[in-house]
C-alpha cells in the first residue's frame, strides 16, 4: 500500500454563485455535519481545518444583472484566494481536501495545485463535462465552465487565476460518469482530445475496467487531483445536488472508484463539490461524500 500524507488541510468553500439554485453554500457544513473530520481522524489523519472561506453573498442581492458569466468578479475572488490557500497549504506538507461548494471551486484548487506539480492529471468525476466556455455556455453558470479553465479555455480574468500560464494537459484529464455533454463542450473535448469515460462506458466495461485504463493514463502525470462533483452519483444515492441527471454511477461503483484511486497512490488533492443540504434528503448526500472520503483515503472493510 502506498505511502501517504497523513496531514489534511481541509478548506470549506461555501460558494454558491456558480449555480441556479441556491443552498449549495451550505455544501461544506453538512459534509461536517456528516462527520468527515472524524471519519479522518478514526483513519489516523491529522487534519488541519481552515474552516470556510468567506464568500460574499452581496452579488446575489443585485439580482438579473444581465452579466453573461454570472456573478463572474466575485467568483473570482474567491477562487484567487482558494488557490492561494491551496498552494499555501501544499507547500506546507498537506494535503488539500476543498468541500464545497458549487463547481467554480475547482478553478481555484486545481489552479493553486499546479503552483507545486506542474505536469498535473486530473480525475473529473461529474455527469456533466464542465468544459463550457463564455461563447458555448447555455445557462451562464459558471460551474458548467471549469474544467475549461483549467485547460486554458475560457474568460481570461478565469483563467488568469493563479497565473495564465499554469493549466491542465488535455492527455492528463480523465471524465468519469458523463451523462449530460453539450454541443459545444462536445466539440472541445474532441478537439484536444480528451479521454470521457461515459456512462454507456462504465455500463459496458464495468467500473473495474474503466478505473484501470483511467489510471493508466493518469500515471504518467506527476500526481492526480480528484475533483468529485456528486452529481456524477445516481441522483437516488445522491439526490442532494442541483443539476441531477438520471442513470448515474451507484454508491457501490462509487466507491470502488474511490478505493482503486486509492491504491493507485497517485493522489495528491481532492474536492467533493456541488452538495446542496436544501434539496437533500436528511443530510444523505453530505453522508455519501464522507463515505467517498473514507474510501478515497484509504479506508477498507476488513
Ligand atoms: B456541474 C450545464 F447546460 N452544462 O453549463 C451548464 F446543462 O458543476 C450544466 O457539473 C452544468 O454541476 C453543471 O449550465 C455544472 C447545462
Ligand atoms: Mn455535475
Ligand atoms: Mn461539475
Ligand atoms: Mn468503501
Amino acid at each position: 500500500r502506498p505511502e501517504r500524507n497523513r496531514n489534511i488541510s481541509l478548506i470549506g468553500v461555501p460558494i454558491d454563485l456558480g449555480a441556479d439554485r441556491r443552498g449549495v453554500d451550505m455544501g461544506p457544513d453538512a459534509i461536517r455535519s456528516a462527520g468527515v473530520l472524524h471519519k479522518l481522524e478514526q483513519l489516523g489523519y491529522v487534519v488541519h481545518d481552515q474552516g470556510n472561506l468567506t464568500v460574499s453573498r452581496k452579488a446575489l442581492e443585485q439580482a438579473a444583472t444581465g452579466e453573461k458569466l454570472k456573478y463572474l468578479a466575485e467568483t473570482i475572488t474567491v477562487n484567487a484566494k482558494l488557490a492561494k490557500m491551496t498552494a499555501d497549504e501544499m507547500g506546507r506538507g498537506r494535503f488539500p481536501l476543498a468541500l464545497g461548494g458549487d463547481h467554480s471551486m475547482a478553478i481555484g484548487t486545481v489552479k493553486g495545485v499546479l503552483h507545486h506539480i506542474d505536469r498535473l492529471g486530473l480525475l473529473w468525476f461529474d455527469a456533466h463535462c464542465d468544459a463550457n466556455t463564455a461563447e458555448t455556455t447555455p445557462s451562464g453558470n459558471i460551474h458548467g465552465m471549469p474544467l475549461a479553465v483549467c485547460l486554458g479555455y475560457g474568460h481570461e480574468l478565469l483563467t488568469g487565476i493563479g497565473g495564465r500560464k499554469r493549466k491542465i494537459r488535455p492527455e492528463n484529464v480523465v471524465i468519469i460518469g458523463a451523462r449530460s455533454v453539450d454541443p459545444g463542450e462536445r466539440s472541445l473535448l474532441k478537439e484536444l482530445g480528451i479521454r470521457v469515460f461515459t456512462m454507456h462506458d462504465i455500463d459496458r466495461r464495468g467500473m473495474e475496467r474503466v478505473m484501470e485504463e483511467a489510471l493508466e493514463r493518469l500515471a504518467k502525470s506527476d500526481g492526480v487531483h480528484l475533483s468529485f462533483d456528486v452529481d456524477g452519483m445516481d441522483p437516488n444515492d445522491a439526490p442532494g445536488v442541483g443539476t441531477p441527471v438520471m442513470g448515474g454511477v451507484t454508491y457501490r461503483e462509487s466507491h470502488l472508484a474511490m478505493e482503486l484511486l486509492s491504491d493507485s497512490g497517485l493522489l495528491v488533492s481532492a474536492e467533493f463539490v456541488e452538495i446542496n443540504p436544501v434539496l437533500d434528503d436528511r443530510n444523505k448526500t453530505a453522508k455519501a461524500a464522507v463515505e467517498m472520503i473514507g474510501s478515497v483515503f484509504g479506508e477498507q472493510i476488513m
